[in-house]
């Protein structure tokens, strides 16, 4: 069935649906959520869980009691219904002093009063139970190639997030951080752009074991690169700690529409791959699906709620769809054409060495390469077309 259940793990942002819409161009078009009643609405919904910034839970310099009283509500409302706080992340980018960045700042006061507010929020992710603590650093980057030495931030930032590591060991936390890339928007151009360039990162990082990747949707495809793919590539790292799912149409500003609404067919492997690319089938990753998306500015809050249970029935309808397709025999037969049971086999054989194949005149001086020309063709798009057919519920 489409109707979503806390089994499934979907998790919003209270900054998602909470969104008053204001955008560069315009002011708000919505009133402000109250977290409570935003936990009552979701739990209504079918959602687990509900992540949030420090700042959308008490606004930024919140007394300490303010600050209190809101963190007391909430776990009132989640005791009340039964939902999660997995993920909690910190809000480095909205208020004037991060105009430059937070941890790599180019003013040192800025990165130390960065560093003490992240600090601070990991020892409420602890309070809370959260599993993972986001990294996203919309405001690390610059306009202009001369403002700054990519290098040296880049020495700041993993200074930065080795305090963070060695914090979380020393407490003993159970807490895992997840760095969220993002190519541009507010910055020029931001500091970890791409799946690619966070991995890279998190191996010079003094505990990588610690750090992993929440790869967004719509960042990777306003670089115009393929989700799927940078996905898989994050598993094989064994890196995705965590997921932001929505929707965007092409290379231009973060449109963060519902989960589907934007480049369907990447939507569909994405599921197929989550829920079906583990070891004989299984889920390929079993944390939260969180939904990181903005219900439009044109929208009341009928259209809000409705919104977030379109993610949530998107979601479930692609899986019901991936789970049709991997089931046809016909499908079955396709993939078995495309010769991806060959992919799975290693291209030396057991115990063969460079020096065998070397020796192996099959391989090279008897080998035909012509044969590929006019030769048997690979079957990718009868595959292709299975697969949209079944998306689109014609098989
Ligand atoms: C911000 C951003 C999102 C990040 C959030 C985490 S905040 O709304 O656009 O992609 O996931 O800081
Ligand atoms: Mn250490
Ligand atoms: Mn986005
Ligand atoms: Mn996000």
């Amino acid at each position: 069935s489409f109707t979503p259940t806390p089994a499934d793990h979907f998790t919003f942002g209270l900054w998602t649906i909470g969104w008053p819409a204001a955008d560069p161009f315009g002011t708000a078009t919505r009133g402000p959520l109250d977290p409570v009643e935003a936990i009552h609405k979701l739990a209504e919904l079918g959602a687990y869980g509900m992540t949030f910034h420090d700042d959308d839970l008490f606004p930024f310099g919140s007394s300490d009691a303010d600050r209190r009283a809101a963190i007391d509500a909430l776990k009132k409302a989640c005791d009340e219904t039964g939902m999660t706080i997995p993920m909690i992340t910190t809000n480095t980018f909205s208020h004037p002093v991060f105009k430059d960045g937070g941890v790599t700042s180019n003013a040192r006061d800025v990165r130390r009063f960065t560093i003490r507010k992240i600090l601070r929020n990991i020892d409420l992710a602890a309070e809370l139970g959260a599993k993972t603590f986001v990294m996203w650093g919309g405001r690390e980057g610059a306009e202009y190639d001369f403002s700054k030495d990519i290098r040296v931030a880049l020495e700041r930032y993993r200074e930065a997030a080795n305090i963070f590591g060695d914090y979380v060991l020393e407490k003993g936390y159970d807490l895992k951080f997840a760095i969220e890339p993002k190519p541009n928007e507010p910055r020029g151009d931001i500091l970890l752009p791409t799946v690619g360039h966070a991995m890279a990162f998190i191996n010079t990082l003094d505990h990588p074991e610690l750090v992993g990747l929440n790869p967004e949707v719509g960042h990777e495809q306003m670089a115009g690169l393929n989700f799927t793919a940078g996905i898989a590539q994050a598993l094989d790292h064994g890196k995705l700690f965590h997921i932001d799912l929505n929707g965007q149409r092409g290379i231009k500003y973060d449109q963060d529409l519902v989960f589907g609404h934007g480049d369907l067919i990447n939507a569909f492997s994405l599921v197929d791959l989550l829920e079906n690319g583990g070891p004989n089938g299984s889920p390929a990753y079993t944390g939260p699906r969180h939904f990181d998306y903005k219900p439009s500015r044109t929208e009341d809050f009928d259209g809000v709620w409705e919104s977030a249970k379109a993610n949530m029935r998107m979601y479930l309808i692609l899986k019901e769809r991936a789970a049709a397709f991997r089931a046809d025999p016909e499908v079955q037969e396709a993939i078995a054409a495309t010769r991806q049971g060959e992919l799975a086999q290693t291209t030396l054989g057991a115990g063969e060495t460079t020096a065998d194949l070397l020796a192996d005149t099959s391989a090279y001086e008897d080998f035909d390469p012509d044969a590929y020309f006019d030769g048997k063709g690979f079957g990718y798009v009868r595959l292709q077309q299975l697969a949209v057919e079944h998306l689109m519920g014609a098989r």
